[in-house]
């Protein structure tokens, strides 16, 4: 990975908008872009940090765009080297000449993500910091965007050191006691090390506790709408949705194949499928429909099981209703316009599960709906201020290994086992979290990870 040489790309995407812009970072950022530049009375070079410049580019003397050009010097950038911004309008052929020019006078087309690789490699960030810039890019709400923002900040590489230097002072303890061991055969500060061996294995399980829910709030819950065909399963993603995404027609089985679409409900995002209708049948679609159908409710995080409250239940929904795993599920009772009581005459069959009657079609009853699933999704919790959370695979894979080496520390000392055994658990301790943070982690997976980021950033 060379870090001398000058990096270009397109940071904003390829479609006619306001704005957009196109960064350079390295050495010569600042002399690729002069000869392009005409503007601010002054030569960029001479020109001060920090501070927006009016003016054109040009091509071989033909004005080109009019763009205001930041230039932002070492080591104050978000890669700590020379940086350039030129904010032009946001045409693609623009920017597309624009960026010609830039590599046309020495720049290198940018890979994806190597900006953030570059910071992360002079040591502006660590890679917990590095993959909240990838989460917030892609943050789909607003407690989501939260979480990505409060690891941006660096409360995750905070909370990991300190457990290192509690590691880190036990192993000091166990090396001295290697280099000059005592008179007696006892290791004198055992009670000491086992009790900040504790409190270093809670803290990482404290910070392991909310795992899985981070994901979740990052990715958004998974909720299943399914039910029998016809109750309005497609209506009702069309109504949270609040655009006519799937077909809705009188006929039942219009829906063949799952349809997946991500909505944010009171700051959470959740990724909505509608299903095929669930029946017995023939056809060959059909049954492969279904079956995709169930395999969608099993590994759902929240279902809505919808009824249609102005018919009688049939097998279907009889059949659905006994498989209801309560603790995830929402019974939904639908085309509420269209019943004569206040209840359906079978709601005895439902008594006891959490249900709301609605109509899809006026919408009634349906913030109702959003209040309750939000309710579901945040009964495990949700980030609090003072709370640091692990949100990704990567880092709980690491923080376990961590974890795990600890518990067999502390099971050598209990057991009084060579000094040397414990210096080697608290050794690969230390290496898994220095994998959290990038500071042990191989240059394959660091490779994987900025591949996964857009170009341009
Ligand atoms: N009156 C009334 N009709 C509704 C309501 N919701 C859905 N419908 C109608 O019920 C019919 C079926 O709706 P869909 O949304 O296609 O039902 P579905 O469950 O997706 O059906 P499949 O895809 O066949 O499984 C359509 O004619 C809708 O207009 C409602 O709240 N009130
Ligand atoms: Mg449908």
């Amino acid at each position: 990975m060379r870090l001398d040489d000058t990096i270009a790309a397109i940071a904003t995407p390829l479609q006619p908008s306001g704005l957009g812009v196109i960064r350079i970072s390295g050495p010569q950022a600042v002399p690729v872009v002069e000869p392009l530049f005409k503007g601010g009375g002054k030569e960029l070079q001479k020109t001060e940090t920090h501070k927006l410049i009016h003016g054109w580019i040009h091509d071989d003397g033909k004005l080109l765009d009019q763009v205001l050009v930041v230039v932002m010097r070492a080591p104050h950038s978000f890669t700590t080297e020379d940086v350039v911004e030129i904010q032009c309008h946001g045409s693609p052929f623009i920017l597309r000449t624009i960026l010609t020019l830039v590599l046309r006078q020495g720049a290198r087309l940018a890979k994806a993500g190597e900006f953030t690789q570059r910071a992360f490699l002079h040591g502006r960030l660590d890679l917990t910091q590095v993959e909240a810039v990838s989460d917030l890019i892609h943050a789909s709400s607003e407690i989501g965007a939260k979480l990505a923002a409060q690891q941006l900040c660096g409360k995750l590489f905070h909370a990991i050191n300190q457990v290192k230097k509690q590691v880190v002072s036990i192993a000091s303890l166990v090396e001295a006691n290697i280099e000059f061991p005592e008179e007696d055969t006892e290791f004198t500060h055992r009670d000491d090390c086992l009790q900040r061996l504790n409190q270093a294995s809670a803290d990482l399980e404290n910070l392991l506790s909310h795992a899985d829910r981070g994901r979740q709030i990052r990715d958004g819950f998974s909720v299943a709408l399914i039910g029998r065909p016809n109750v309005g399963k497609s209506s009702l993603l069309n109504t949270l949705l609040r655009e006519q995404r799937a077909i809705v027609t009188t006929i039942p089985g219009t829906t063949r194949d799952s349809i997946e679409e991500s909505v944010q409900i009171q700051g959470l995002a959740f990724r909505l499928t509608d299903t095929a209708g669930i029946r017995k049948t023939e056809d060959l679609i059909e049954t492969e429909g279904i079956r995709r159908t169930q395999n969608v409710r099993d590994n759902a995080d929240l279902v809505l099981l919808i009824l249609d409250a102005s018919e009688k239940l049939m097998d279907e929904d009889l059949s659905l209703i006994s498989e209801i795993e309560q603790e995830r599920t929402i019974v939904v009772l639908n085309k509420k316009d269209r019943m004569t009581g206040k209840r359906p005459i079978w709601h005895k069959e439902i008594s006891g599960m959490d249900a709301v009657l609605i109509s899809a079609k006026t919408e009634d009853g349906c913030d109702e709906l959003e209040s309750r699933l939000f309710a579901k999704a945040a009964l495990g919790g949700l980030p609090q201020e003072d709370q640091t959370w692990i949100t990704n695979r990567r880092q709980q894979h690491a923080a376990k290994q961590a974890l795990s080496a600890l518990f067999s520390a502390r099971e050598g000392l209990i057991q009084s086992n060579g000094e040397e055994f414990l210096a080697v658990d608290l050794r690969s301790c230390l290496n898994a979290l220095g994998e959290i943070v990038g500071e042990t982690t191989t240059d394959d997976l660091l490779g994987q990870i900025f591949s996964e980021f857009c170009i341009g950033k």
